[in-house]
């Protein structure tokens, strides 16, 4: 018998075939692929959104310098990467709900944009959401919010300025907020509700308040360590429900109106605002202690940097080590004046020779804690001469 094939079966079959290969011809290769996007050049997009559709998960957004007014929505891991973090800017005047930037996807990198809102706009927010994710090396600029409500997600090296709130985080879990500046804020980072966030090494100045909320969840644990505060008008700012465990240390609270406005109560987990014994505690520019003494309990012979008397934010809020000088301490600054001169080095060598114990050692003169004054740590000293200022803030 005879089969008679019509003609429009034959094309569909065709076609078919063409697509089939087509997919397994993507499939096989397995190559990621990098769309490009220009606002207004040649490239494979002219919007950020319409590479983002036509991605798979796996492939990288590169998105040339210029001007992109688009809400954008990442419901696919991918990486999304600007050609240089002030020529690209995604923009919007009008209300966007949550953000400009939505990230609703695992594993996404976003990195090398300047994402500017409209706070006049009210709620919208930056860059949103996202699980596991990378926000990395951005601007976010004129938002109500710049970064809100990630999950397990790094947020690092990212400048957040002029927004109602830089970071407003709720209901989110193992925050990592690294390496970041964040200046002239409503408020720095706003936090309620999260569980085990690390804020470290960023740079708070001219904020209203540096980090505030800390309303954190049962159990969580809030680390706060190596951040300067410079200028704010509170450097943290606890208020809400009492905390569960808040750490704090190795902090430079430097010229803020208030360090720390209306510090944690006493509950299940009382708030440390130092590392212990000799590793110490904060920076607090207005501390009126003196260094005279070392050791446990600041009473055996010599000095080490760090106050004799604690520092007393409340009768529940003490830190028992505060530190000197500006966090990092400058080896071979052995007066504690934030800088290594002639008087250090001088100092080092009149005590040259001594051992723990002997009336000249002092543990801040032993730069390698090795208990012994020896030409070590002289010449740590001289290698250090020159470094720090007079002023401690250098923004
Ligand atoms: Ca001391
Ligand atoms: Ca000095
Ligand atoms: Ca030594």
């Amino acid at each position: 018998m005879r089969i008679k094939v019509s003609a429009p079966i034959v094309l569909i079959l065709l076609l078919a075939c063409v697509l089939a290969l087509k997919f397994n011809t993507r499939l096989a290769a397995a190559e990621p692929t990098t769309w490009i996007v220009d606002d207004d050049g040649p490239a494979d997009f002219h919007t950020i959104q319409e590479a983002i559709n036509a991605a798979i998960s796996g492939d990288t957004i590169y998105v040339k310098a210029g001007t992109y007014d688009e809400r954008i929505t990442i419901g696919k891991t991918l990486t999304v990467v600007g050609e240089s973090r002030d020529e690209v800017v995604i923009t919007r005047n009008v209300e966007e709900i949550p953000a400009i930037v939505n990230i609703e996807a695992y594993n996404v990198t976003f990195s090398g944009f300047t994402v500017q809102g409209n706070r006049s706009a009210p709620s919208l927010g930056g860059i949103a959401g996202g699980f596991n994710s990378t926000v990395v090396n951005n601007k976010v600029i004129n938002c109500f919010w710049g970064l809100g409500t990630f999950n397990r997600c790094n947020f690092s090296y990212n400048i957040l300025t002029n927004n109602l709130r830089g970071v407003y985080m709720t209901g989110g879990e193992e925050v990592f907020v690294s390496h970041n500046e964040i200046y002239s804020n409503g408020g720095g980072i706003y936090l309620y509700e999260v569980d085990n966030a690390v804020i470290q090494e960023n740079r708070f100045y001219n904020n209203s308040v540096g980090v505030g909320g800390l309303y954190n969840g049962p159990g969580g644990n809030m680390s706060i360590v190596e951040n300067v505060f410079t200028l704010n008008g509170a450097g943290i700012y606890c208020y809400g429900n009492p905390f569960w465990h808040l750490v704090v240390y190795h902090n430079d609270f430097i010229d803020n109106s208030v360090a720390v406005a209306e510090p944690p109560p006493p509950d299940l987990y009382e708030s440390t605002w130092d590392d212990d014994y000799p590793s110490g505690g904060n920076y607090w520019s207005d501390y009126s202690g003196v260094d005279a003494y070392s050791g446990l309990y600041q009473n055996e012979t010599g000095r080490d940097g760090i106050g004799d008397t604690p520092y007393v934010i409340d009768e529940y809020n003490i830190d028992r080590y505060p530190l000197m000088t500006a966090y990092p301490p400058i080896q071979g600054d052995v007066n504690s004046d934030g800088k290594v001169r002639v008087d250090d080095i001088l100092t080092i060598a009149l005590a040259f020779g001594s051992d723990y114990g002997d009336p000249k050692y002092e543990p801040i003169l032993d730069i390698n804690g090795d208990l012994k004054i020896r030409v070590d740590d002289l010449l740590t000293a001289v290698g250090n001469f020159g470094k720090g200022s007079s002023d401690p803030c250098q923004c």
